[in-house]
This record gives structure tokens, sequence and C-alpha cells, in this order.
């Protein structure tokens, strides 16, 4: 598993050395049929090319040759059909998720990842146990994302307002590279973060360290409200956390509200209610799905705790 291969990184998934036999095998036949093309067209151009004095002699008419033709159809079909039916055993391998796999629940949002074990934990990262087959059910709460994991070869759009589901099972304990593949947005490009590959007993070791509910500062970058809201005072995709409870806030039709816990709950969850002016043109996800109430609360105090006396 750990020799490195020409041009794809070594495959960590039950899945990736099936795929890149076959992607291989289509590679091969590319670069075959890409040299026997060019270096017959150079041959030909330069052996058959009209000499001086003879640019009137043209080629006498032919039209058919019959086993040629039936050289150039058999064999390209053949070709085809082995690579559609190679393609298709391994496309259904990859769509039919087996009925004992563990289920996690991803909801992707600009610009992070959530991922919601079975057990209650919940985190940024994904952990799975090796050796088991997982399977993720994904949603989005704003735009379309799409989850990578390049060493599983695997990947699947993340849609709003619907569920898309995929599944792989890594045999090798390791950490590996998950990001958002289809663009999302300005910071599109930080949507990365890491799949940990663990052995069942760290596995269901870290699922009982992550089961508590952590404290609002943990939740604050857990769910990426850093890379909108700063705690600095500079405004930057949204307005910034410090010395924001306790104060008046202009909407954008011009009527100001006492920014308490009320209107922080509600601006979490239902973000469209009242926009801030000034913050017209950026748009913050819902997180309506995502936030229990007893992270809601978490999130509040420390909102709160922002506020200098
Ligand atoms: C994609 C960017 C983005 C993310 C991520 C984001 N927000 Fe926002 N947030 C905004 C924008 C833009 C506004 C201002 C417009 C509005 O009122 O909806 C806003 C407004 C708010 C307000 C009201 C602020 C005020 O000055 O009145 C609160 C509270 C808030 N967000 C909390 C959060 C929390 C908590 C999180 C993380 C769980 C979060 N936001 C994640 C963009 C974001
Ligand atoms: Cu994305």
């Amino acid at each position: 598993m750990n020799e490195r291969t020409f041009n794809l990184p070594p495959p960590a998934s039950t899945i990736a050395g099936a795929y890149d036999e076959l992607f291989y095998f289509i590679y091969g036949l590319s670069v075959f049929f890409f040299v026997i093309i060019t270096v017959g067209t150079i041959v030909f151009a330069i052996k058959w090319r009209a000499k001086k004095g003879e640019e009137q002699k043209l080629t006498s008419g032919f039209c058919h040759n019959t086993p040629l033709e039936l050289l150039w159809s058999i064999i390209p079909t053949v070709l085809f059909f082995v690579i559609f039916i190679w393609g298709f055993k391994l496309y259904l391998r990859y769509v039919v998720i087996p009925a004992n796999a563990t289920e996690i629940k991803v909801t992707a949002w600009q610009w992070n990842w959530n991922f919601a074990y079975p057990e209650g934990a919940e985190s940024n990262i994904l952990v799975v146990p090796k050796g088991k087959p997982i399977k993720l059910i994904m949603s989005s709460n704003d735009v379309i994302h799409s989850l990578f994991i390049p060493d599983f070869r695997v990947k699947m759009d993340v849609l709003p307002n619907r569920y898309s589901s995929m599944w792989f099972q890594s045999d090798y304990e390791g950490e590996y590279d998950l990001y958002c593949t289809e663009y999302c947005g300005q910071q599109h490009s930080k949507m990365v973060t890491r799949v940990h590959v663990k052995s069942a007993s760290d596995y269901t070791k870290w699922i009982e360290e992550n089961s508590v509910t952590p404290t609002g500062d943990v939740l604050y970058k857990r769910y990426a409200c850093n890379t909108c809201h700063t705690l600095d005072g500079s405004a930057g995709n949204g307005p910034t956390f410090k010395n924001l409870f306790g104060k008046s806030e202009t909407l954008t039709d011009g009527s100001m509200v006492n920014v308490d816990e009320n209107y922080l709950r509600e601006s979490i969850l239902e973000p469209q209610a009242k926009i801030v002016s000034g913050f017209e043109g950026s748009v913050m996800p819902t997180f309506q799905n995502t936030i229990n109430n007893d992270k809601l609360d978490a999130l509040i105090l420390f909102i709160k705790s922002l506020k200098e006396e």
C-alpha cells in the first residue's frame, strides 16, 4: 500500500486499487494509440509529401477496403466493451452500499465540514474505524459542495435540500486529505480537512472523548464561524463578535435592535430574518439543522464573554 504509483496517491481504500487498474488500462491504451497515430501521421507526411514538380499529381481515387474497415471497427468495439463492462462492475461496487455500514452524517456549508457520529459525537475532521464499511449521508446548508477523498478514490456532490450518500472502507490506519471539489464561494479553497482512520479501540476511545458538548470557543472554530466573524473587532464576511452582546445593531431597513440572547439565537438559526446594515452582500448559512440547543447555549455564552466592560 505504501508503494508510489506514477501519478496517483497510494490507494488507501478497498476500492482504490481496483479503480487504479482500470484507470491505468485506459491510460495505457490512450498512450499506445496516441503514439501509433502521431508517429504514423508524421512518417506518412514526410514520406508522401508532394515533391517539386509533382504538385499536380493526385492520389488515385480509392474508396473501399473491407478488411481494413472491419479491423478498425471491430478492435475499438471490443475495447469499448471491455472498458464499459469493467467500469460498470466497479461502478456497482461503488454505488451499492453494504447494509452493515456505519452511518455518519455529513453537513457542509460555506466553508466547513461537520461529521456527526451515530454515538452522538461531532467533529470537523472525519474519524473512522479501520476495516469497517462507512456510509456518509451528506447534505449542505447552503450551496452545492462536493466531498472528495483522493486517497480513497471517492467523490460525491453534497446538495442543499436533499441527501446524497456514498461509502468506503479503509484497511489502513493513517491520515488522509478530504476537501471540497465544487467551487462554493470565496473561501472554497479552505474547505480542507482530514480523514483519520483509527483502530477499533482508538476509534471507541475517540468517540467517548468527543461525546461531551464542547465549549463555545471550540464550537466557534469547529463550525467555522471564524471564517466570517472575527474576535478582534475587524469586520470579515460578517460583523465581528467583539463587543457584540448588549449593543444596538442597525439593520438594513434602518431599524435598531438590541443584541440579547434571543437576537443571537435567531441570528444563528434564521440568519436571514434580520440583516445587519452593511452586510447585504454576504449571506450567512443557516445552522438550524446543525446546532442543537446545548451547543447554541455554549455559543451564546461565548459571544457574551467577548463583551468588554
Ligand atoms: C459564510 C459566512 C458566515 C459564517 C460561516 C457564519 N456567519 Fe454569522 N453572519 C454572517 C453575515 C454576512 C452576517 C450579517 C448578515 C446577517 O445579519 O445575516 C452574520 C451575522 C451574524 C450574527 C449577527 C451579528 C450582528 O452584528 O448583529 C450572529 C450572532 C452570527 N452571525 C453568528 C454566527 C455564528 C455563531 C456562526 C457559526 C456557528 C456564524 N455566524 C457563521 C456570515 C457568516
Ligand atoms: Cu464547498
